[in-house]
């Protein structure tokens, strides 16, 4: 039986593959509130709109690579039972050979029904435009969670981290809730560490490593490959 890691990761673990984090929007885009363009109220608002949010992040997400960070992750499988909880919704630790991933917010390079959640497609080309349907003739969406939507894979995801020898937290402003709540199932014997470049509220009996993802986490993660 291989130690047991979570690896909690949100928007900052992708800022250096050139991915903007939440913050950096600053809560907007073009002009949109974050909360109005992810959200079910924006979406019957104006579709087009969020659409083209998605589209052009889409776009972005194609175009990056995972970073060191992402590649050092991926290496802990050799010696660790490794789960992934991402706030994310790009696929760069999938890319980078991480084999267990769970997208709480969903995956933004699939597309979902909007009148039915479980029906999920993979995207044929980069885009989702206006008219595209699914098979009951919806519309078709982001596969993502958007505010004011339930969160997935929460249970199975508080049960990896009650079941953790060691919680790597990299990248995340533990704003969003009900995720950023998964920080506090960590059991107390486990080894928790909290990796940002910002001077920030870290969660109770994490360690803070100060500094970015590709900065902090390769080097860890070869301390913690050598102690295995
Ligand atoms: C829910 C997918 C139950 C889409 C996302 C009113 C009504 C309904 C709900 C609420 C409400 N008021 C509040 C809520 C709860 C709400 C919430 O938490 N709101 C916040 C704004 C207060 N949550 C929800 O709505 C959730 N669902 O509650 O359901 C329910 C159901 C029905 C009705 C009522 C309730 C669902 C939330 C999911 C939203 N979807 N993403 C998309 O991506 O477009 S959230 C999105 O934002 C991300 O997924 C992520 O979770 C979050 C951003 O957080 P971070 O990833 O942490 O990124 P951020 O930019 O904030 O921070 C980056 C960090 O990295 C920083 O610390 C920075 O220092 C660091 N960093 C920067 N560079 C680097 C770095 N670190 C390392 N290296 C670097 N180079």
């Amino acid at each position: 039986m291989k130690p047991k890691i979570v690896v909690f990761t949100g928007a900052g673990v992708s800022a250096e593959s050139g991915l903007k984090t939440f913050r950096d929007m600053g809560g907007l885009w073009h002009e949109h509130r974050l909360e109005d363009v992810a959200s079910p109220e924006g979406w019957r608002r104006d579709p087009a709109t969020v659409l083209r949010f998605y589209n052009e992040r889409r776009l972005g997400v194609l175009a990056a690579s995972p970073n060191a960070a992402h590649a050092a992750i991926a290496r802990l499988e050799d010696k660790f039972e490794v789960t992934i909880v991402t706030q994310n919704i790009d696929d760069l630790h999938e890319r980078a050979g991480s084999t267990r991933v769970l997208h709480v917010h969903g995956e933004i390079l699939k597309a979902r029904s909007s009148a039915d959640e479980s029906r999920i497609y993979p995207m044929r080309g980069p885009l989702i435009e206006l008219g595209d349907l699914c098979e009951l003739g919806s519309q078709l969406r982001p596969d993502v969670v958007w505010f004011g939507e339930n969160v997935r894979f929460l249970r199975e995801a508080a049960q990896h981290f009650a079941e953790a020898d060691k919680v790597l937290a990299i990248g995340t402003s533990l704003t969003v809730w009900p995720a950023a709540g998964l920080v506090d199932y960590a059991p107390a014997a486990a080894e928790r560490v909290f990796v940002s470049p910002d001077l920030q509220d870290v969660p109770d009996d994490y360690r803070f490593l100060r500094g970015t993802a590709v900065e902090t986490v390769p080097g860890l993660v070869e301390q913690w490959l050598a102690q295995a």
